[in-house]
């Protein structure tokens, strides 16, 4: 509406340009998520979020800018939102999960960067993103080679501030990191002006758990046969987890647990008993890349868990409640950041663990690895993976695609056999 268009133009988008990129969004959203049967009531929330996600999302953050609150975007989940939170400052991810702007990126980076860095170039050079406009500051990491580097480009474009993530999980790698976590703090309370205390990071840290708590409940209903919730519903509710409110989102997950909870009493499912259970695996999946989870959903099978940081690498780990110091929730932070299975590490044994053990309590037949192209780390893994999972007699099919919808039918000839293999 008029409202919007008036803040957009305010943000300094292409009006024009972000227009297609709202139509373009909102049919793939109508294909791939309104389509589906035996919806929970209480995705209706996750919808209206959805749809409004650059409208009153942003007049919201636009509010509390204009309160004297800051914007932190982030691309990781290493960085901490307890502490942003803390120092009363507004936590969202920045998307990245469409091709945009692809051209202009690759002056900036290789060809062969994956997608999910050149999305968010691309979406800052084609002026698409008003998350992106809204940040007083973007927090990068040095994670991949991909990234690092990237952030070394975009830097000139935003306000960054890059810690240091180490590649190990040595005493030495976590004093390193946790003297990152306070440069962190540092840089927030300066420009914040808020003091972060005992008390504020106390209560940032319990609305973060708070959170991660509701979607843990959510993984753990998800081990019911037939599969209460759709694996592409369960993805969006992991992505909108980056950029709603925190308490009001952990509300309506709640809530819609409590949905799952009946439908699983009354032995109801969105698919029926038997149908065959994958566990996706690997790279992060951010809005709207669900071209993956569409592909492995329609070919008889449904998705019952996100090994990912936009998934269970991001809820599994809960930050120690129990210090009463400043000094002591640090620790606990660090703790807690420094168990992310991330492949940036090396090594990573622990992920491999971890993988296993969902395969086996969310009772999946099979995992789909998916790797970005171009992505060094996890297409690493996945050979690693097929050895550890081929041990365990767990089959494992390993993808390694992109954003654009090229392959569609390929891959879904692959995920078909696969799963009539299983
Ligand atoms: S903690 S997974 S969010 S780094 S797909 S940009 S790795 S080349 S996203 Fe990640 Fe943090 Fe790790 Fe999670 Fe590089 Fe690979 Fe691209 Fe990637």
């Amino acid at each position: 509406d008029a409202a919007h268009t008036e803040m957009w133009e305010k943000l300094n988008l292409d009006i024009s340009a972000h227009d297609g990129l709202l139509e373009v969004l909102g049919k793939f959203y109508g294909d791939i998520y309104l389509s589906q049967e035996n919806r929970l009531k209480g995705m209706e929330y996750l919808d209206f979020v959805l749809s409004e996600v650059h409208g009153l999302r942003i007049k919201e953050l636009q509010d509390a800018k204009a309160a004297g609150k800051k914007i932190i975007g982030t691309f990781c989940v290493f960085v901490p939102e307890e502490l942003t939170l803390a120092a009363n400052a507004v936590h969202v991810g920045l998307c990245s999960g469409a091709d945009a702007g692809t051209d202009e990126a690759e002056k900036l980076v290789p060809r062969n960067t994956c997608a999910l860095i050149k999305s968010f170039i691309g979406f800052k050079l084609a002026r698409l993103c008003p998350f992106t406009e809204s940040c007083d500051l973007v927090v990068g990491e040095t994670t991949c080679d991909g990234k690092k580097k990237a952030y070394e480009a975009f830097g000139k474009l935003v306000p960054m501030h890059v810690m240091e993530v180490p590649q190990t999980k040595t005493m030495d790698a976590k004093q390193l990191f946790k003297s990152e976590v306070l440069r962190y703090k540092d840089t927030l309370e300066e420009l914040t002006g808020v003091e972060i205390t005992a008390e504020n990071l106390q209560k940032a840290i319990s609305i973060v758990n708070e959170k991660r708590r509701a979607l843990q409940r959510l993984s753990r209903l998800r081990a019911a046969d037939p599969a209460p919730i759709s694996g592409r519903d369960a993805l969006l509710i992991n992505q909108v987890s980056f950029y709603d409110d925190p308490e009001r989102f952990t509300q309506s997950i709640n809530t819609l647990c409590d949905q799952i909870e009946e439908r699983i009493a009354q032995g109801d499912g969105v698919v029926p008993a038997g149908t065959k259970r994958l566990l996706l695996s690997g790279c992060p999946m951010a809005v709207p890349n669900w071209k993956l989870p569409y592909v492995m959903e329609s070919s008889n099978a449904v998705i019952v868990g996100e090994e990912s940081c936009i998934g269970s690498r991001n809820t599994r780990d809960l930050v120690d409640e129990s210090a009463d110091t400043i000094e002591g929730m640090i620790d606990a932070l660090v703790e807690r950041y420094m168990k992310i299975d991330c492949a940036c590490f090396t090594p990573n044994d622990e992920r491999m663990v971890n993988v296993a053990n969902m395969v086996n309590e969310l009772n999946a037949d099979g995992v789909i690895h998916y790797a970005l192209s171009f992505c060094q780390p996890y297409a690493h893994e996945a050979i690693k993976m097929q050895e550890v999972l081929s041990e365990k007699d767990i089959p494992m099919l390993s993808v390694e695609t992109g954003y654009s919808m090229e392959d569609v039918e390929q891959l879904k000839t692959r995920v078909e056999a696969f799963v009539e293999m299983l």
